[in-house]
């Protein structure tokens, strides 16, 4: 699907735009297990601290997560994901009423119940494959959306991952779901979309993913990229410290967005917003 001669790199939420300057969605994970920040902010009241200082830092979005996606992990069931996370989307929003909020979920049951707290987007890393009702959750709310890709699922999907063409079939792939998507009624100027670093890919496909990142731009949608800690980063550099891991996660997201990618999903907001800063001023000189 190509919906637009352009590259497109802005999203509208409500009456506000975000792009086509680079945004940074700060990660909330409200888990006892997440890879990266090991269960600290575990608890409605440190996660919304969290929040705060992610926006105090820079960060546009925050992306509430319930259900820990990390390579290996089990999921939690539909009850518990949204006791997790409603609390803390309905407590950020009470303390700061501008923050804009993204839903990590593939569940419509969750997405609602957050939707309904006042979070903004859903973020669904089985780009609507999941649950059936999402897309007509999506429509009915005319939130954006982000569309992920993940070969697999995370119990097992880095088990030896293999593609005959990594960008083409990831890029063919978030097509297929966008259109998918539209087809239930998702307005197409609310679609982002994520090739899914770490999701069912080696060192090499997370890569030439991010080198290709053109490839995903020209279908026509913001692209969101998040390598935020990941451990191929640590693959290339040794650090086994997931939260160690922030030079080469800056690495990344520069290059990213050299390549046309406009949302960068992080854990450290400020490294990335100065070094996504001076990219955009180099850039922009040019
Ligand atoms: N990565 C994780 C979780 N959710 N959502 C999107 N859209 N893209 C990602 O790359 C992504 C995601 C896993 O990382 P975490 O455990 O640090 O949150």
């Amino acid at each position: 699907m190509n919906l637009g001669a352009e590259a497109r790199n802005t999203i509208g939420v409500g009456d506000r735009t975000l792009g086509p300057d680079p945004v940074l969605m700060g990660v909330l994970n409200v888990t006892p297990d997440s890879f990266s920040d090991g269960g600290d902010f575990f608890g409605a009241q440190a996660a919304v601290a969290r929040a705060a200082t992610m926006l105090d830092e820079g960060a546009e979005i925050l992306d509430v997560g319930g259900e820990s996606t990390r390579p290996g992990s089990d999921p939690v069931s539909p009850e518990e994901e949204a006791r997790r996370v409603v609390p803390v989307v309905r407590e950020i929003l009470a303390e700061r009423p501008d923050a804009v909020v993204s839903i990590d979920t593939y569940r419509s049951e969750t997405a609602e119940a957050a939707l309904e707290a006042g979070a903004h987007i859903v973020n669904d890393v089985s780009a609507l494959r999941g649950d059936p009702r999402m897309a007509g959750v999506m429509a009915d709310a005319r939130c954006p959306v982000i569309l992920m890709h993940m070969l697999g699922e995370p119990k097992t999907m880095q088990r030896d991952p293999r593609y005959a063409d990594v960008v083409r079939e990831v890029r063919d792939f978030l097509a297929e779901r966008a259109e998918h998507a539209v087809a239930g009624g998702v307005d197409p100027e609310k679609i982002i979309i994520d090739p899914g670093i770490g999701f069912g890919k080696t060192l090499d496909h997370n890569l030439a993913l991010l080198y290709r990142l053109d490839a995903l731009v020209e279908l026509g949608f913001p692209v969101l990229v998040g390598a935020s800690r990941k451990s191929f980063l640590g693959r290339i550099t040794g650090l086994e410290e997931a939260r160690e891991r922030v030079f080469g996660t800056v690495a990344a997201n520069v290059i990213a967005y050299g390549r046309g990618a406009t949302f960068f999903r992080v854990h450290d907001v400020r490294a990335n917003r100065e070094a996504l800063a001076v990219a955009k001023a180099i850039r922009r000189a040019w």
